[in-house]
C-alpha cells in the first residue's frame, strides 16, 4: 500500500509511524537516562545527582506506562525501520566521565523532545510530562558540569575567611596582605553594615592585593550579598544567603565563569542551591557564632548528609575554631568557612596558617584516605 492508496489508510500509516517513532524515542530515551545515572553515580560518585537523574528515569517510565503509551510497543517494525544499519556508527569517541555525560544529556534531551512532538499527535496529555522532564534534565546536566568545573577550580581551597571592611583602609589592607601570605586562597568580603563606597573601595583593594599572585596562587576574592558590587568590579564571585539574591538570578548578573555560592541551613536549601547552578555551598551554622547570631545550630546529621551527598564544593560554617576540625573532619567535611577564629586572632595569618595546616592534616588527608 502506497500513501496515495486512500487518504485514511495514508492516515493510519502515518500514525503508525508515530507510535514507532515514539516508541524509538522512548528507548534512547531511558537508556541515556539510564548510561547519565550510571556516569553521576560510579563516574562523579554524587549521590545526589544520581538520585535526580533516577528520578528522572522513573518518572519516564511511569508516563510511559500511562496516557495509553504502552501501545507503542504494538507498533514495533524493527525490520521495516528504514533507518536500521544507516546510523553505521563509527564507534563512539569518549574520552572521559564529562564526555558520556554530555552525550547522553544530549541524546536524552533529543529523545524527549521527540518524545513530546509524537506525543502530541497521539497522547497530547503525555506530552507536557516529557517537556516537564526535558527541563530537568538540563538543569541536572547543568548542576553535573557545574560540580565538575567548580570541584577542580576549588580542588586546592580548603579554607575560606570571611573578612569585614575593618577600621580603616591601611588596617584592611594589612590584613588582607597577611592572609594571603598566610596561605589564604579564598576570601568572601562580608560587611553587611559598611556604605557602598567603602564596600567598593575595600573589594578593589582586595582584588589588586589577590592579582599580584599568578594561578593557584592567587587567592578567590568574593563579596557577601552585594551581587551588583561583585559584578561591577569584576570580583570573582558572589556569595548569597536565604535572603539575599536567588542563585539563578544573581547568576543572570554575574554570567557563567564567576562564582556563585550559597549557604544552606537544611537540606533542602542545599539540594535547591545545586539544581539552581551554586558553585559552591555553606552550610551551617556548625556551632554559636559571635559574627552571626542564630536561634538553633545546624544538626550534624545535615552537615554530614549535605557533605556525603554531593560533590559540588561545601564549606562548614558559623563558629568553627581549629579545634573543631577533627570533629567536622568526622563527619566528612573537607571545607571550612570561618570570620572570627581568624579576624579576631592576635595574630590573623598564624591562625589562618594553622587552620588551613590542620585542614589539611585532618580533613584533607582522610578524605585521601577513603578515597584510594
Ligand atoms: N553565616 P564565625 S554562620 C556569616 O550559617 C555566617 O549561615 C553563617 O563567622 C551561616 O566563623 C556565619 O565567626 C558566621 O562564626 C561565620
Amino acid at each position: 500500500m502506497t500513501r496515495d492508496d486512500s487518504g485514511e489508510a495514508g492516515g493510519r500509516r502515518e500514525i503508525a509511524g508515530i507510535w514507532r517513532a515514539l516508541d524509538a524515542s522512548a528507548n534512547r530515551a531511558a537508556e541515556a537516562l539510564r548510561v547519565l545515572e550510571d556516569m553521576l553515580r560510579f563516574g562523579l560518585d554524587d549521590a545526589h545527582l544520581s538520585w535526580i537523574a533516577k528520578n528522572l528515569r522513573h518518572d519516564l517510565a511511569t508516563a510511559l506506562a500511562r496516557h495509553g503509551l504502552a501501545q507503542r510497543i504494538a507498533a514495533r517494525d524493527v525490520p521495516g525501520d528504514v533507518g536500521a544499519g544507516v546510523a553505521a556508527s563509527a564507534g563512539l569517541s569518549r574520552h572521559g566521565v564529562g564526555d558520556v555525560l554530555a552525550a547522553n544529556a544530549a541524546r536524552a534531551a533529543q529523545a524527549l523532545r521527540s518524545l513530546e512532538e509524537s506525543s502530541a499527535v497521539v497522547a497530547p496529555a503525555a506530552s507536557t510530562v516529557f517537556e516537564s522532564i526535558r527541563y530537568r534534565l538540563y538543569a541536572l546536566e547543568r548542576s553535573a558540569a557545574t560540580a565538575g568545573a567548580s570541584a577542580a577550580r576549588l580542588e586546592h581551597i580548603s579554607l575560606c575567611v570571611l573578612v569585614d571592611g575593618g577600621a580603616d583602609g591601611p588596617s584592611f589592607t594589612t590584613l588582607m596582605e597577611s592572609l594571603v601570605d598566610a596561605g589564604v586562597r579564598m576570601v568572601q568580603l562580608r560587611d553587611k553594615s559598611l556604605p557602598v563606597p567603602v564596600l567598593v573601595e575595600r573589594v578593589r583593594t582586595a582584588l589588586t592585593i589577590a592579582r599580584r599572585h599568578e594561578g593557584e596562587a592567587r587567592p578567590i576574592v568574593l563579596v557577601n550579598d552585594r551581587v551588583d558590587v561583585a559584578a561591577a568590579l569584576s570580583a570573582d564571585g558572589v556569595h548569597v544567603g536565604a535572603d539575599d539574591m536567588p542563585v539563578p538570578l544573581a547568576r543572570r548578573v554575574v554570567g557563567p565563569g564567576v562564582l556563585v555560592g550559597r549557604t544552606a541551613h537544611r537540606l533542602a536549601e542545599a539540594r535547591a542551591a545545586v539544581l539552581d547552578g551554586a558553585d559552591y555551598l555553606g552550610v551551617g551554622p556548625c556551632f554559636p557564632s559571635s559574627t552571626k547570631a542564630f536561634a538553633t545550630h545546624a544538626p550534624p546529621e545535615f552537615i554530614q548528609t549535605v557533605c556525603g551527598e554531593t560533590t559540588l564544593p561545601t564549606f562548614a560554617i558559623g563558629g568553627i575554631t581549629v579545634d573543631r576540625i577533627g570533629e567536622l573532619a568526622a563527619l566528612g567535611v573537607r571545607r571550612v568557612a570561618v570570620a572570627s577564629a581568624v579576624t579576631r586572632a592576635a595574630d590573623p595569618g598564624r591562625a589562618a596558617r594553622q587552620l588551613i595546616d590542620t585542614i589539611d592534616r585532618l580533613m584533607v588527608s582522610r578524605a585521601t584516605a577513603s578515597h584510594p
